[in-house]
C-alpha cells in the first residue's frame, strides 16, 4: 500500500505543549481513508486529545484488529507503539502487552465488525476484565473495508447502499459495556470534535476499561437515506445527555453553574470531568440507571451521547492478579529466578 508522508519540517513558530511537542509531532503520514470517512475525524480528535493532555508520544500503545478503522491508527502518533492484530484479536493481544508492561497508556482501537461481529468474545471479556485501557470503536455499521456488508451493529430495518433491508437485531456495544462492568462508557459521534475531544480525553485519563462507541459514518457505503449511521440521520436523532468538559489534573474550575445544573466527578489521577446537564434526570454515575436511559430512548430511535457513565474509583486486571509494577522486560535475573527453595515451596503446595 502506498502512502504520502508527511513533510517532517514543521514551522518554527508552532505551540508547543508542556512536553515540548507541537500538535503535528502527534500526526501520522496522510491518510489513504475516503475523503469525508468519520475515521479521519477520530483520528483528528485522538490528536487534539493527546496534544492537549501532554502526553509523550513514545508513552502511548495502539493496537487495533482489521478494517479501515483498524487502518486509522497508522494517521495518527506517528511517533507511538504500534501492533496491528488480526481481525478481532486486538482485545487479548492489548491485554498482553498490558500486563507484561503497565507503564504505557494502552490506546485500543477497533471496528463494529472487528469488535461486534468477529470479535465479540474478545471486547466483552477485555471489558469484564476491567483491562486499563480507552477502547474506540469507529462505528459505521458495515464492514467498510471489505464493501460494505451489513456488521452486527446494523439497526433492524436499515438499508444497504443497493436496497437490501437487514432483518437482524443489532448488538450495542455500549449496554454489552455496561452490564460487563466497564468502568467508563461513552457514545458520540465523529462530527462532534467538542463532545469527542474531551470524552477521549477523560477516557485515557481513567484507570480501568473505559468503552467510547463513536458514529462514524462511512461515506461510501452507508452514508444514504435508510442507514441509521449516516451524517443526516445522526445529526437528526443524536441526544445528548450533557455537554462535557475535561480539567487535567490541577486544572482551574472556574466557570459558574447554578446547583443542580453540573456534575462534577473527579478520577483517581486527579483530572476531574465536568459535565452540564442537558437531561435533568441523568445521573452519570449509576450503571443501571444509565442501562434503563439508554435502553428506553433506544427505542425510540435516538441516538443518545456523552459521558453515560463513570466510575470514579475503577479497579484495574492489575490489581485483580496483584501483577508486578516494573515492566516484564526490565527485570534481571534476580527477579525472574526465585532459585531452588522457593520453587520446591511451590512444588510442595502443588502435590
Ligand atoms: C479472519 C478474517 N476474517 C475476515 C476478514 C475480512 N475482513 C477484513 S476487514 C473486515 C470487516 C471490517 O469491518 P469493521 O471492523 O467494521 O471496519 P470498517 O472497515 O468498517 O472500518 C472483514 C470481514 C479478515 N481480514 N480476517
Ligand atoms: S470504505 Fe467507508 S469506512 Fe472505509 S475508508 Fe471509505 S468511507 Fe471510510
Ligand atoms: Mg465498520
Amino acid at each position: 500500500m502506498t502512502y504520502l508522508a508527511k513533510p517532517r519540517l514543521h514551522h518554527p513558530t508552532l505551540t508547543k505543549n508542556k512536553v515540548g511537542y507541537t500538535r503535528r509531532d502527534y500526526e501520522g503520514p496522510v491518510s489513504t481513508l475516503c475523503a469525508g470517512c468519520g475515521h479521519d475525524s477520530i483520528s483528528a480528535a485522538i490528536i487534539q486529545a493527546c496534544w492537549e493532555l501532554d502526553i509523550e508520544p513514545h508513552r502511548v500503545a495502539k493496537l487495533s484488529g482489521i478494517g479501515c478503522s483498524s487502518k486509522a491508527p497508522t494517521y495518527f502518533l506517528g511517533a507511538s507503539h504500534g501492533f496491528n492484530t488480526v481481525h478481532g484479536r486486538m482485545p487479548s493481544v492489548l491485554t498482553g502487552a498490558n500486563l507484561a508492561n503497565r507503564e504505557l497508556m494502552y490506546l485500543g482501537v477497533s471496528g463494529d465488525g472487528d469488535s461486534a461481529s468477529i470479535g465479540l468474545g474478545q471486547f466483552a471479556n477485555a471489558m469484564r476484565r476491567g483491562v486499563n485501557m480507552a477502547y474506540i470503536v469507529m462505528n459505521n455499521g458495515v464492514y467498510g473495508l471489505t464493501k460494505g456488508q451489513f456488521s452486527a451493529t446494523a439497526d433492524r430495518g436499515s438499508k444497504s447502499k443497493k436496497g437490501a433491508i437487514n432483518t437482524d437485531n443489532p448488538i450495542d456495544l455500549v449496554g454489552i459495556a455496561l452490564q460487563l462492568g466497564a468502568t467508563y462508557v461513552a457514545r458520540s459521534f465523529s462530527g462532534d470534535k467538542a463532545q469527542l475531544v474531551p470524552l477521549i480525553k477523560g477516557a485515557l485519563a481513567h484507570g480501568g476499561a473505559a468503552f467510547i462507541d463513536v458514529i462514524s459514518p462511512c461515506v461510501t457505503f452507508n452514508n444514504h437515506g435508510g442507514s441509521t449511521k449516516s451524517y443526516e440521520y445522526v445529526r437528526q436523532h443524536d441526544e445528548a445527555v450533557s455537554v462535557i468538559d475535561f480539567v487535567a489534573p490541577g486544572g482551574e474550575l472556574s466557570t459558574e453553574y447554578a446547583p443542580g445544573e453540573v456534575v462534577e466527578v473527579a478520577q483517581q489521577d486527579g483530572s476531574v470531568l465536568r459535565m452540564r446537564k442537558l437531561h435533568e434526570d441523568y445521573d452519570p454515575t449509576d450503571r443501571y440507571a444509565a442501562m434503563s436511559y439508554m435502553n428506553s430512548h433506544a427505542a425510540r430511535g435516538e441516538v443518545v451521547t456523552g459521558l453515560l457513565y463513570l466510575d470514579p474509583l475503577p479497579t484495574d486486571l492489575h490489581t485483580a492478579l496483584n501483577t508486578c509494577a516494573q515492566p516484564l522486560n526490565t527485570l534481571g535475573t534476580a527477579q525472574l529466578c526465585p532459585g531452588s527453595k522457593a520453587l520446591e515451596k511451590i512444588n510442595a503446595a502443588l502435590r
